[in-house]
């Protein structure tokens, strides 16, 4: 249809003037969009933004999480679970601060009991000093969630409470306070202790799973290669010849006995690979191929630097900045494999993160050790959400002490609240408001179903895929 002096058509000129009006009202949600007042979106449920953290706290309060990482054992084990008010005093990190308050030597520190070192530690960390480091808030912190005395002058009343307590009623109790089931243990087939548990047969337990730690054949081949040659694996100090089909043969025997969920190492800040050496010989021709046929990640802890100060023994490790370029070449090299990885310096988080938006075979996890401090975690933390969104594990607890769950997680949700919190305001300021579901999805993702798409985190013994 013609324009009769170039003017529209009325019908047209008023469909015109119709998109205006509703293109200025667009305009119009859109900025009290931008304005952060109430998000217009499709699914009706929305929350208002002054609900954010309180929805945020509440499902991160209520959403129980994987520990994919702990120094915990089940029961059957025996003493080798640590718990208690003594344990969760002489823990490394209370020592190694220990060390700088007192004047007692480490060689006098080590003839005491356990009993009198926790004395000592709670003497001059809680009493003579204010507990304002991590560490020490901790056990506060725990004392507190048993209602026990957090100022006392001596342990007498949280070691009667602690005294009176069943391990199993205990471990359940504890869990549910901290709100994580299942953990995931460390386990070394070659700790003669732990050893003797495995041979004899253990049974499994609801809320532990394995993990299978190679630190003493991948780190430590000259020291131990004789125990599994002890064991009839027909290996030697070179790690040459078969040995590397041995040392596979020994990790499908500890795969049937343990059903580990994944293989783990700890390695130095001098880890390089590909290089010549036992470990990563050992690395390529027996642990690789051994998680590709049991379908296991493997853990790479990365950047620690053992015993610098042996006086201080657990307490004597420290750290270094890795050269990430080894995970690099495991990765491309090794696309069959994955990789759970944490490492402990500082200025390695950022090259992990980028590291993991090249390889999705990488999932990063936790805030190792050093890092596991409320400001770095934030730092970190933040840093993994801008740059990898919700694919990635935040925090283990690497509980040594079964109680110190308690404390780091309450502390992990702490942090995660405001972090979340502010992610969920910004995403709102940008134009999408947020539901109660989708905060679910989200914590849901990074505290459990991240962990449970890589690692089998059913209990043992039932269908296995
Ligand atoms: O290698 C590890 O698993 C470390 O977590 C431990 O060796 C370390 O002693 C520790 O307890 C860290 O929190
Ligand atoms: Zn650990």
């Amino acid at each position: 249809m013609e324009l009769a002096h170039g003017r529209e058509p009325r019908g047209r000129r008023n469909n015109q003037r119709q998109e205006q009006q509703e293109w200025v009202q667009g305009m119009r949600t859109a900025f009290l969009k931008s304005t952060g007042q109430i998000p217009v979106s499709s699914d009706g449920d929305l929350i208002m933004e002054a609900q954010i953290s309180s929805t945020v706290e509440d499902v991160l309060a209520t959403t129980p999480f994987v520990d994919i990482h702990t120094h915990l054992f089940a029961p059957a084990f025996g003493k080798l679970g640590l718990w208690g008010i003594d344990e969760l005093l002489t823990y490394h990190y209370l020592e190694a601060e220990f060390f700088r308050s007192s004047d007692t030597t480490p060689e006098k520190y080590w003839s005491l009991s356990k009993r009198d070192q926790a004395d000592a530690i709670w003497r001059t960390l809680f009493v003579e000093n204010t507990p304002v480091s991590e560490a020490t808030r901790g056990v506060v912190a725990v004392l507190k969630a048993f209602h026990l005395p957090t100022d006392s002058p001596d342990l007498a009343e949280a070691r009667s409470f602690f005294k009176a307590q069943t391990i199993e009623e205990h471990i359940r109790k504890v869990f549910q306070m901290a709100g994580v089931s299942p953990v995931v243990m460390t386990n070394d087939p070659l700790d003669p202790e732990e050893a003797a548990f495995w041979l004899n047969g253990i049974a499994s337990h609801g809320q532990f799973r394995a993990a299978l730690r190679l630190d003493r054949i991948l780190c430590n081949w000259s020291t131990h290669w004789q125990v599994l040659a002890g064991q009839g694996y027909g290996v030697d100090e070179q790690a040459s010849g078969k040995s590397g089909a041995e040392v596979r043969r020994f990790l499908a025997d500890w795969y049937k006995r343990m059903q580990p969920v994944y293989m783990a190492v700890s390695l130095p800040d001098t880890f390089e690979f590909p290089k010549e050496t036992i470990g990563n010989r050992l690395l390529k021709d027996a642990v690789l191929p051994a998680c590709r046929e049991f379908d296991l990640p493997l853990s790479l802890m990365i950047g620690v630097r053992k015993q610098v100060n042996p006086s201080l023994r657990l307490a004597g490790d420290a750290l270094g900045r890795a050269d990430l370029r080894a995970l690099e070449n495991l990765c491309r090299d090794f696309p069959a494999n994955r990789f759970l990885v944490s490492v402990l310096s500082r200025e390695n988080q950022h090259e992990l993160c980028v590291y993991a938006r090249k390889f999705s075979n990488l999932m990063p996890f936790g805030c190792w050790w050093f890092m596991n401090n409320p400001s770095i975690v934030e730092e970190i933390t933040r840093e993994r959400i801008e740059m990898l969104g919700t694919s990635f594990i935040p925090q283990h607890s690497d509980a040594r002490v079964l109680e110190q769950v308690i404390y780091k997680w309450h502390n992990t949700r702490r942090t995660l609240a405001r972090i979340l919190s502010e992610t969920y305001r910004l995403l709102s300021e940008d134009g999408r408001g947020i539901t109660r579901g989708d905060i679910e999805r989200d914590v849901t993702r990074l505290f459990r179903s991240n962990a449970e798409a890589w690692m089998d985190l059913r209990a043992p013994g039932s269908e296995r895929s």
